[in-house]
């Protein structure tokens, strides 16, 4: 509603005793806090938390592990195209991709009017997708609120057809279903209030302005009616720190003490770091320290794009999750609805299916945390700890040929294993590798059998490397690999149906495998690779080098079989390949494997 006069004055009362209570919180902090904050500040409100109350806190956010994100707004009406013109990338950033000047966008609102929205349906599908949480765009870089903002005009009330609250009933229809609910908030970036911080600068005068006025008289404002308004609300996810100084991120980190308990991610910016790291649109290859959040697009855009039909498969959207799980992280995964409020129906589809798996799998998700194997090449695994014993939940995406499953370097003895869907009993081997579990000749689950392991007594695994085949080979595959990079950046990532190392653009970043070799000598050295620029590499087997100059394969998903060389490799044991970059001489490469083959 317009809040001119007598209500801007109300509303500017409130505004001040709730920025007081903030304030008075934080200065209570500031002089009892002896624990600090990664970041060293006090404005950081869980400083002094213990283990326990820390655990306490994100103990639903643990056991939830997947969750629905939602990219809703007034891009969704461009929805990819201006001027008739298909504007590139993600569908919510249009207005700064095609530089629409601050007017010409507004004027979609007047066509947002999401009649078809069911915030109920909404709900029901995460529910039924095995979703436990919803992170919903209360307002994106474009500015625009999803919530009647008694601070601007510039809200789905105000400035819309629709004329209603958007995240009202959707809280209502969360609380009556039992998940828990989240806002998106762009802090930092806002392209129609003045002084937003833009990425790359401002394209239009209106535009322009102080951006401390904007902290204090949009975002923070903001930022305290949703978390005021909203009492259920479980998670804060700050996006984009552009411009984000330390004093910045100082005003509004204080506000969270307005919802207690509050869990919040690492992109606010100032040096917090949150209670989640959020990698995006890739799964760290070995997981990450601490609590994290992969979160991720069913096709290629966030916010609704009427032509992006790049949908992953459901194979590929469950196998993620799956691997997640499987390195400890959740799984956040968005969909992006229509301006008529329709969730598109390829991303209802896939979310039904997934469901369909979890309803007879979700066991196998839920509270558990990382694989305690050293990787295994058949699928994943995700665990449960127990005062007795723990509980794998082994999930085979390659279902073996010969109906054997090495759990590698498992010493605890087995007390029962079966497969998750019917309960069938499966026999057990105690072999010098481990344990083979013998399973039935075909997969219950195409995508994804769970078989189920009890192990008596705490978890001994022990790490057991590879071993060259009887032939003398030895295939070293991407998901094998130890990487090596900073930030966790080097991923696993799958293309064409098999996954390969990626996000390799730093020349710093190297990968390595350790193996042991029964029959040395010399061995053949290929390896299978993609690549769009010629690049140079080394290859390290104990004292030897090999320095690859790659012609390009073409494109990153080409992949093409390689000769490197030969080496040999002198003595019987422990031996460890290594691939690094040659510095100044490296274009980024995707690996898919590397193998040796005795010389001919
Ligand atoms: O710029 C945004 C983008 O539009 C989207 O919201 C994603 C979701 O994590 N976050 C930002 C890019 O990191």
């Amino acid at each position: 509603m317009n809040r001119q006069g007598q209500g801007q004055e109300a509303w500017g009362k409130r505004w001040l005793l709730v920025w007081l209570l903030g304030l008075a919180a934080v200065m209570a902090v500031g002089a009892g806090g002896s624990a600090r904050a990664a970041a060293g500040d006090s404005t950081w409100p869980y400083a002094n938390e213990t283990k326990e109350e820390r655990d306490a806190r994100m103990a639903w956010w643990r056991e939830a592990k997947f969750g629905m994100f939602i990219h809703w707004g007034v891009y969704s009406v461009p929805a990819g195209t201006y001027n008739d013109k298909r504007i590139g990338w993600i569908g919510e950033w249009i207005m700064h991709r095609a530089k629409i000047p601050v007017a010409e966008y507004k004027a979609y609102a007047k066509e947002f009017n999401p009649v078809k929205y069911d915030a109920d349906a909404w709900v029901r599908l995460a529910k039924e997708a095995g979703m436990k949480y919803i992170v919903i765009t209360s307002k994106h870089h474009d500015g625009f609120a999803l919530f009647d903002s008694k601070v601007t005009d510039w809200d789905v009330v105000d400035a819309t057809p629709y004329g209603k609250d958007l995240l009202k009933p959707l809280a209502a229809a969360c609380k009556r279903h039992g998940v828990k609910l989240g806002f998106y908030y762009s802090q930092a970036q806002d392209w129609c209030h003045v002084g937003g911080a833009k990425q790359d600068g401002a394209w239009d005068e209106a535009q322009k302005g102080d951006m401390d006025k904007y902290i204090q008289e949009i975002a923070m404002p903001q930022v305290a009616e949703i978390l005021a308004k909203y009492e259920d609300l479980a998670v804060l996810w700050w996006d984009t720190p552009t411009n984000m100084t330390k004093e910045r991120a100082d005003m509004l980190q204080p506000l969270v003490r307005l919802r207690p308990g509050i869990i919040t991610n690492n992109r606010l910016g100032g040096g917090y770091p949150g209670d989640l790291r959020t990698p995006e649109q890739h799964i760290p290859a070995t997981g990450l320290p601490g609590d994290w959040e992969t979160c991720m697009t069913i096709n290629d855009t966030w916010g609704f794009k009427s032509y992006d039909d790049n949908w992953k498969s459901t194979e590929m959207l469950l196998q993620n999750l799956v691997d997640i799980a499987s390195k400890g992280g959740n799984y956040l995964l968005n969909v992006g609805p229509t301006s008529e409020g329709e969730i598109p129906a390829a991303s209802i589809e896939r979310l039904k299916a997934i469901g369909k798996w979890m309803k007879v799998n979700s066991e196998s998700i839920y509270g558990t945390s990382a694989n305690p194997f050293s990787k295994v090449t058949w699928g994943r695994v995700t665990k449960k700890v127990r005062a007795d014993g723990a509980r794998l939940y082994v999930h085979v995406f390659d279902w073996p040929g010969d109906g054997q499953l090495l759990l590698p370097g498992l010493k605890n003895e087995v007390a029962k294993a079966y497969v998750l869907a019917n309960g069938k009993k499966l026999r057990t081997e105690r072999v010098k590798a481990g344990v083979v579990l013998q399973v039935p000749k075909k997969a219950v689950d195409e995508i994804d059998t769970v078989l189920v392991a009890d192990v008596k007594g705490p978890l001994d695994v022990e790490k057991v490397l590879q071993r060259q085949e009887a032939s003398g080979s030895l295939t070293l595959k991407a998901v094998t690999a130890d990487l090596h990079s900073h930030h966790h950046q080097l991923t696993i990532e799958t293309k064409g149906g098999m996954e390969n190392i990626g996000y390799w653009v730093d020349e710093q970043a190297w990968v390595e495998w350790t193996f042991l070799v029964d029959n040395p000598g010399l061995f053949e050295v290929t390896a299978e690779l993609a690549g769009p620029s010629a690049s140079t590499f080394e290859v390290l087997v104990g004292d030897e080098k090999l320095t690859v100059a790659m012609e390009p394969t073409g494109a990153y998903d080409k992949f093409e079989n390689k000769a490197l060389g030969q080496v040999t490799i002198e003595q019987a044991g422990k031996v460890t390949l290594a691939v690094k970059p040659v510095a100044g001489k490296w274009q980024a490469v995707n690996l898919r494997k590397v193998v040796l083959e005795p010389a001919k």
